[in-house]
């Protein structure tokens, strides 16, 4: 029987790729996000590419009914979620702590940590009720290490470390696997949404190295679901070559 894997976020970057590579692997998938047309092309794209059928769930993480309400709306036949990849969020804006901007902050907040919370406690009744089960979730160095301007997104992203180990602890009873997955800095659409558009601005973060690919955080997260029943990996930073941490990104002499 094929696995099932549930990706919030699979409208872009990071979910797109893992639902394709997951869905290569022979896994159904449950694709989320709010931009439904793109969740319908990729369905169409992974029946036609892989063979292997998708579920839609399109709703806002950050909204607390529509969140549970979506989860619980999953047919009995998709229930036995195997891996649910907590992947949706973003940056907005990157400013002074004194200038950013407050809305900013909350959207991140609400996306990055409450929309994160909301969508793990509407999925996990389903491991429970199997004693199985494995959460990735989705941080960065971002939360390991704060920058300059980068206030709100590194404290959602440390939340979202901190979240993690709270989990792996508080659900080992229920054998539930509970993996962070912390990028650096990786091409997809991320600082396009940061910078609300600013294609320029957004090109810049990436010129001088190669950054990482969508294509390559998957490949891990698929890794890291691939192992053996016994074991987990707990915690994983993952940059490119040119890149040591949050602060020191090799662009030439
Ligand atoms: P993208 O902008 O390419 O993708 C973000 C995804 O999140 C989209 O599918 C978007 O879907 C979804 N999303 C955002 N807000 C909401 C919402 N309110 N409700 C539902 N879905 C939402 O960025 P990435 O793929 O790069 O980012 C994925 C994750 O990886 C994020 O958590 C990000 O913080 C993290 N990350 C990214 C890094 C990078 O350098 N790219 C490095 C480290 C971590 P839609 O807009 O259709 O709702
Ligand atoms: C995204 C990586 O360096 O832009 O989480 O904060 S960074």
């Amino acid at each position: 029987m094929s696995k099932i894997v549930l990706i919030t976020g699979a409208t872009s970057g990071f979910g797109e790729a893992m639902a394709l590579n997951y869905a290569e692997a022979g896994y159904k998938t449950i694709i989320t996000g709010r931009r439904k047309d793109r969740l319908e092309t990729l369905a169409a794209r992974l029946k036609t590419e892989f063979n292997t059928i998708s579920l839609i769930l399109s709703y806002d993480v950050q909204n607390k009914e529509e969140s549970f309400q979506a989860i619980e709306s999953i047919p009995e036949e998709w229930r036995a979620i195997d891996v649910l990849i907590n992947n949706a969020g973003l940056a907005a804006g990157r400013d002074y702590f004194d200038e950013a901007s407050l809305s900013d902050w909350e959207t991140m907040i609400d996306t990055n940590v409450k929309g994160l919370i909301y969508t793990t406690k509407a999925v996990l009744p389903y491991m429970i009720a199997r004693q199985k089960g494995h959460i990735i979730n989705i941080g960065s160095t971002a939360g390991k290490e704060v920058y300059e301007k980068g206030n709100a997104y590194c404290a959602t992203k440390f939340a979202v470390n901190a979240l993690s180990q709270s989990m792996r602890i508080d659900l080992l009873r229920h054998k539930i696997k509970v993996t962070c997955i912390n990028p650096g800095a990786a091409e997809t659409e991320f600082s396009l949404v940061r910078f609300k558009g600013d294609a320029e601005q957004a090109a810049k973060v990436y010129e001088g190295y190669q950054a990482m690919t969508a294509d390559d955080i998957a490949k891990i997260a698929l890794y890291c679901s691939s192992l053996p029943s016994h074991l987990c990996i707990n915690d994983l930073v993952v940059t490119s070559l040119a890149q040591a941490n949050s602060f020191y990104t090799y662009k030439g002499a």
